[in-house]
C-alpha cells in the first residue's frame, strides 16, 4: 500500500439550486480539502474534483418556482457556489458542472456502454401523466392529501408534515403541480440497473474487503444489503437532463443519480484537457486511490449504486474509501434552505471578513464525523477566543515579539541546551506522524486536536522557562528558548496548512519557510540562526459578545416563522360561504401609489393618489400607523376598484386597498410578485 502515490479525491457535487451554507462545508467540502491539502503537503499526486450537479427534478422545480428556466437557475448558482468554495480556500483542482458538453458525452457513453453489454433491464411501469402539459410527472410534481395525516399538500414521494414516505399512488385526490389538474395514469418504459445482481459481490467487497470504512458508512451499507437490493430505474420522463442516447427514448433523460457521479469522470477529463494531461490514470490505474467525500444522505449512491455501475462498466477503479459525514445542525435545529435556517458562507464573510480560518477551525473541531453535531454561535466564539486566540495566536505572538525585543528580529543561537529541550524535541518529533495517521484514517477532529496540542506544548515550554526573566543574567539561555520557540512555531506553520491554510501562509511568510513541507516537520532546525523574522500581525482577533449576539438575534428572527408554520394560532374562523357569483362581482385591480400624505388631524389615515390604469383616483386608507407616506410612493398594490365611493373626513374615497392583517405584525401590504401593468385585473 505504501507505494501508492496517486489519489483521485472527489467531493459530492452540490445541486446548483442555492448558495452554500456551513452544513455543506462541515459535512463534506472542508474534510475533503483538509485531506487533500495534507496529501499535497506530503508530496503525493492528487487530483481534487468537484462541480455543480445541475440536473434532477429538484432543479426543475426550483426554476419553476423562481419563474426562470433551469438553465438560468444553474447559471446563477454555479458561480455563486464556485466563488464561495474558493473564498474559503477549498482547493479544488477543478470545479466543473454537469451541464457541460463533455459531461453529456461522458454520461451518454457510459450509459451506452452498459446498454450494449445488456446490463439494464427494460420495464414498463405506470406513472401519472399531465395531459395539459403533455408530460409524465415526477413524484415531486404530484400533490395531494396525505393518507396518514390528511395534510393536503403532500408530495408524491413524501409528506412534509408527518414525514411519511409515499408513493404517488397513495395520495388522496392527487393533482399535478404543473397544471393543477387531476393527472392520468399511463404506462411508461424505463431502463433499470439490476442491483440485485451485484448483491453478493457488494456484500463481499464492502463488508469483508472494506470493513475499515467508517462505522456510519458500513452501518448504512449493511442495512441496505440486509434489506436486499432491487433494480433501480436509471432513466426518467423529464425534459431537463442528459438525453438517453437511444432512438426509442424520446423525452427521456438519465436519472440525475446516474449522471451525477459520472460527473467526477467528466470533470477529470475537462481538467486534463485544460492542463495538457492524461485523465485515464486517475480512473483506470489500479495504483490510484479513489476517495469520495460525501454527506450521509449520499452513502447508498456512492457505496452501492455507483460502484455497481463502475463494476458493470469494467474499465474503472472502484472507490478505496467513502468517508461520509453526518449532518450539522444549527442552534439545535436542522439546517433548512427553504426556511432559511442556515448560516450562509457569503453572509459569514461579509460579517466576519478575513476570518475564514476561524470558521474552518470551528467546523473541523466540531465536525459531524461520527454523529450529527450542533453549531452554536456561543461555541464559535468560545473556540475562537479560548483556543485560536489564547493558545495558537498567543504562542506565535509571544515568540515573535520576544525575538524582536531581545534579538533584533533574528533567529538567535541555541547554545545552552537543557534536558527540557531534549524533551520538547522528542515531543515535537512525534507530531507529524501522529497527525498524519489520524488524517489518513479520516479522524480530522482528533488531528486538529493534536495540532492544538503542539501549540499547547509551546505555551507550556515558554511558561516553564520564562525567557523574559532569564535575559538579564543568562541571555544565552533566553536565546536558546526563543530559538526553540521559533522552531516550534515553524513546525506549527507546516502542520497547520491543511486545517488553517490562510494562517499557515502568513506564518510561513513571517518565518521565511514557504518551501518547507510536511516531511520537513518534526525537526528543531527548520530556521537557520540569523534568519530575519517579520513582525507578526495579529493572527486571530477576539470576537466580542456584540458580534455573537447579533448573529443569534439574526437567527432567532427566523424562528417565529418556523413556529408559525407548525402551529398556526388565533386564526380567525372562516366566514360564511359565498357563491362564485358573489366573488365575481368584485373588481380587483393592480394600481400604483402616486402620492401619499397624512390626513390632517387623524392618526390612522393616509390620503393616497393612485393610478388604476383607467384613471387616477383618490383613496383614503387606514394604514398610517404601519406605513410612512414617503415609503409607499411608487409601490404597486391591489385595489377593490368598484367599491361604492364614500366620504371619509371630507375626502371622497374611491375604492379600497387590500391589506393582510397579521396578529403580530399588524397590516401588511399585498403586492404583485412581479411588476404588472396598472389596471390589470385580479382573476
Ligand atoms: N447532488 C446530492 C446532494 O447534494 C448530490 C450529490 C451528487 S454527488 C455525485 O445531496
Ligand atoms: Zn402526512
Amino acid at each position: 500500500m505504501e507505494n501508492i502515490q496517486r489519489y483521485t479525491v472527489t467531493a459530492a457535487l452540490p445541486y446548483a439550486n442555492g448558495p452554500v451554507h456551513i452544513g455543506h462545508l462541515a459535512g463534506c467540502y472542508l474534510p475533503a480539502d483538509i485531506y487533500v491539502r495534507f496529501l499535497r503537503a506530503k508530496g503525493r499526486e492528487v487530483l481534487f474534483l468537484c462541480g455543480s450537479d445541475e440536473h434532477g427534478v429538484g432543479i426543475a422545480i426550483k426554476a419553476q418556482q423562481e419563474g426562470i428556466t433551469p438553465r438560468e437557475l444553474i447559471d446563477k448558482y454555479h458561480f455563486i457556489m464556485k466563488n464561495a468554495f474558493h473564498d474559503f480556500g477549498i482547493s479544488f483542482d477543478i470545479y466543473s458542472r454537469t451541464s457541460s458538453p463533455i459531461h453529456y458525452e461522458t454520461a451518454q457513453e457510459f450509459f451506452s456502454n452498459l446498454y450494449y453489454k445488456n446490463v439494464f433491464e427494460k420495464k414498463i411501469s405506470k406513472q401519472y401523466y399531465d395531459t395539459k402539459f403533455n408530460q409524465f410527472l415526477a413524484d415531486r410534481y404530484i400533490v395531494g392529501t396525505c393518507p396518514n395525516c390528511a395534510y393536503e399538500k403532500a408530495y408524491g414521494d413524501q409528506c412534509e408534515r408527518c414525514g411519511t414516505s409515499l408513493d404517488p399512488i397513495d395520495l388522496i385526490n392527487p393533482h399535478s403541480a404543473l397544471s393543477g389538474e387531476k393527472p392520468e395514469m399511463r404506462e411508461t418504459e424505463h431502463w433499470y440497473l439490476p442491483l440485485q445482481n451485484y448483491q453478493d459481490w457488494l456484500q463481499k467487497w464492502i463488508l469483508e474487503e472494506h470493513a475499515d470504512w467508517k462505522n456510519n458508512v458500513i452501518g448504512q451499507c449493511r442495512s441496505w444489503l440486509n434489506q436486499g437490493l432491487a433494480a433501480r430505474a436509471v432513466t426518467r420522463d423529464l425534459d431537463w437532463g442528459v438525453p438517453v442516447p437511444l432512438a426509442d427514448a424520446k423525452g427521456k433523460v438519465l436519472y440525475v443519480w446516474f449522471d451525477a457521479p459520472i460527473g467526477y469522470i467528466s470533470a477529470t477529463k475537462e481538467w486534463a484537457q485544460q492542463n495538457g494531461k492524461n485523465w485515464e490514470p486517475y480512473w483506470k490505474d489500479a495504483q490510484s486511490k479513489l476517495v469520495h467525500f460525501i454527506g450521509k444522505d449520499n452513502i447508498v449512491f456512492h457505496c452501492v449504486v455507483f460502484p455497481s455501475m463502475l463494476k458493470a462498466h469494467g474499465d474503472f477503479i472502484l472507490p478505496d474509501n467513502v468517508p461520509a459525514n453526518e449532518f450539522l445542525n444549527i442552534e439545535g435545529d436542522k439546517i433548512s434552505t427553504s426556511r432559511n435556517w442556515a448560516v450562509w458562507l457569503h453572509e459569514y464573510l461579509e460579517e466576519f471578513p478575513d476570518k475564514q480560518d476561524t470558521l474552518r477551525y470551528v467546523l473541523c473541531s466540531n465536525a459531524p464525523e461520527t454523529k450529527d453535531n450542533d453549531f452554536t454561535w456561543k461555541d464559535f466564539q468560545a473556540k475562537n477566543n479560548n483556543e485560536l486566540v489564547a493558545i495558537y495566536g498567543n504562542l506565535v505572538n509571544r515568540v515573535i515579539i520576544l525575538t524582536h525585543k531581545y534579538f533584533d528580529g533574528k533567529v538567535p543561537p541555541c547554545d545552552v541546551l537543557n534536558p527540557l529541550e531534549e524533551n520538547l524535541a522528542a515531543e515535537i518529533a512525534a507530531f507529524p506522524k501522529i497527525i498524519q495517521d489520524l488524517l489518513e484514517s479520516f479522524k480530522l477532529r482528533e488531528a486538529l486536536q493534536e495540532l492544538m496540542n503542539l501549540a499547547r506544548a509551546g505555551n507550556k515550554y515558554l511558561t516553564e522557562n520564562e525567557p523574559w526573566k532569564t535575559y538579564k543574567d543568562q541571555p544565552e539561555r533566553t536565546a536558546t528558548v526563543i530559538n526553540y520557540g521559533l522552531q516550534l512555531i515553524a513546525n506549527l506553520a507546516i502542520l497547520s496548512e491543511p486545517f488553517l491554510p490562510f494562517t499557515a501562509v502568513k506564518l510561513k511568510k513571517y518565518l521565511q519557510i514557504e518551501n518547507l513541507n510536511w516531511d520537513d516537520a518534526g525537526a528543531m532546525n527548520l530556521l537557520k540562526v540569523g534568519t530575519d523574522i517579520s513582525k507578526a500581525e495579529i493572527l486571530f482577533e477576539k470576537i466580542e459578545d456584540e458580534a455573537i449576539n447579533f448573529q443569534i438575534e439574526k437567527l432567532n428572527a427566523k424562528r417565529p416563522i418556523i413556529e408559525n408554520i407548525l402551529q398556526t394560532k388565533n386564526i380567525p374562523d372562516l366566514k360564511q360561504n359565498i357563491t362564485y357569483d358573489d366573488f365575481s362581482k368584485l373588481d380587483l385591480r393592480i394600481a400604483t401609489i402616486l402620492e401619499a400624505e397624512q390626513v390632517p388631524k387623524t392618526q390612522k389615515l393616509l390620503k393616497l393618489k393612485i393610478n388604476i390604469g383607467l384613471e387616477e383616483r383618490t383613496i383614503v386608507s387606514g394604514i398610517a400607523e404601519h406605513y410612512k407616506p414617503e415609503d409607499i410612493i411608487g409601490k404597486q398594490i391591489i385595489v377593490v376598484a368598484n367599491l361604492e365611493p364614500r366620504a371619509i373626513k371630507g375626502i371622497d374615497s374611491k375604492g379600497m386597498i387590500l391589506m393582510i392583517h397579521d396578529e403580530e405584525k399588524g397590516l401588511i401590504m399585498i403586492q404583485p410578485e412581479k411588476e404588472a401593468a396598472d389596471g390589470s385585473q385580479i382573476i
